[in-house]
């Protein structure tokens, strides 16, 4: 326990710097307010991750994690506007303020979490890059991929893990560049390049936009890391909390057994802690993040927890049918794993 002199001596610390928990009040969340919606830069068209279905509406993982924040904070998960974003034009809106925040299957690496301006504010899907080959091709691994031809999207960190996986295994290799993902799959589908590489997850999801998709395969080697999460800009730890916490939020409550189905019964009647100060009937978790005290309970119930969010999307009840693997929880053999609510 603090002593009361070490607590007298902080709160005097705190008094003589004229902190308090408002004075990290940031730009963007009074700015959200005001204008009463949140402006989020998503992908242009990836299946599972964010894409418009055929009534218009974005749909995806990506796009859940937006509409998470937008539930959070208004208690209305609609009040989010979508800005699609080419992989170039991603960081540059982000830091023009054009969009409040990024969710586009963006990797979280050092640059970009530093040098860029921008901080990732965690993990919505763990990925790993991969290749996607035509059978006609007749290879197994990306061991057999020496002098192939390579379509790849520009301003990705694709780019520079085909460089180092080739100069690695001593290969050679033709870089076939584009802006847009479709234009990627159009040129292996014509015969442009003999492969084509990305994260795995959007080889899936490149691979059933293929008018035969059984024609190809993706390889079994994973050639790096592409942890994949929203990102803010720096300097606004309010905001960077609000989304950071929104997602959190969301593998508590799949961890905890709360579901967008007995999110509102769980909020009255639980008598587990834990879901009682996520759900706000105990303590001030809400207050703290600046947001409504039901702040947990619209994110449920409106997009779902972790796990719905994940099957609805890319797993079992979508087209991709994409494993848990690495998205699993910690207690279940995967790596989400969020802080605790207290
Ligand atoms: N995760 C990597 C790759 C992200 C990326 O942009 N991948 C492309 C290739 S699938 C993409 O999302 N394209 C979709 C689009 O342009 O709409 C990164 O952050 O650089």
């Amino acid at each position: 326990m603090k002593s009361v002199k070490t607590t007298l001596t902080s709160m005097v610390a705190v008094a003589t710097l004229g902190l308090s928990v408002q004075a990290v009040a940031g730009p963007t969340l009074d700015a959200v307010v005001k204008k009463g919606f949140v402006q989020c830069g998503i992908s242009d068209g990836l299946p599972g991750f964010s894409y418009a279905d055929d009534k218009g509406q974005f749909r995806g993982i990506d796009v859940d994690v937006c509409r998470g924040v937008a539930a959070a904070l208004f208690g209305d998960a609609t009040k989010v506007r979508f800005s699609p974003l080419t992989a170039k034009e991603r960081f540059t809106a982000l830091q023009s303020g054009e969009v409040d925040m990024l969710s586009r299957n963006t990797t979280w690496t050092s640059s970009r979490d530093s040098g860029m301006g921008l901080n990732f504010a965690g993990v919505n899907y763990y990925d790993g890059q991969g290749f996607l080959v035509s059978t006609k091709l007749g290879v197994k691994s990306a061991k057999e991929l020496d002098g192939a031809a390579v379509c790849i999207q520009a301003g990705t960190t694709t780019e520079l893990n085909l460089t180092d996986y080739f100069r690695a295994n001593g290969m050679k290799y033709t870089p076939i560049t584009y802006d847009k993902s479709d234009e990627t799959v159009k040129a292996l589908e014509a015969g442009r390049c003999d492969v084509l590489t990305s994260d795995q997850s959007q080889l899936y999801a490149q691979r059933i936009k293929l008018a035969n998709p059984n024609d190809y395969v993706v390889l079994p080697e994973v050639i790096s890391k592409e942890p994949l999460g929203p990102v803010v800009r720096q300097g606004d730890d309010e905001w960077f909390n609000i989304v950071r916490w929104t997602l959190f939020a969301m593998v508590n409550a799949e961890e905890l057994g709360v579901t967008s189905a007995n999110v509102e019964d769980m909020a009255k009647n639980s008598q587990n802690p834990d879901v009682r100060r996520m759900l706000g009937a105990e303590g001030e978790y809400g207050k703290d993040l600046r947001l409504p005290k039901d702040w947990a309970v619209q994110i449920v119930k409106q997009v779902g927890n972790y796990g719905e969010m994940f099957e609805r999307n890319v797993g079992k009840n979508s087209e991709l049918k994409i494993e848990r693997g690495l998205n699993a929880l910690w207690n279940q053999g995967g790596l989400q794993y969020a802080p605790p609510i207290r």
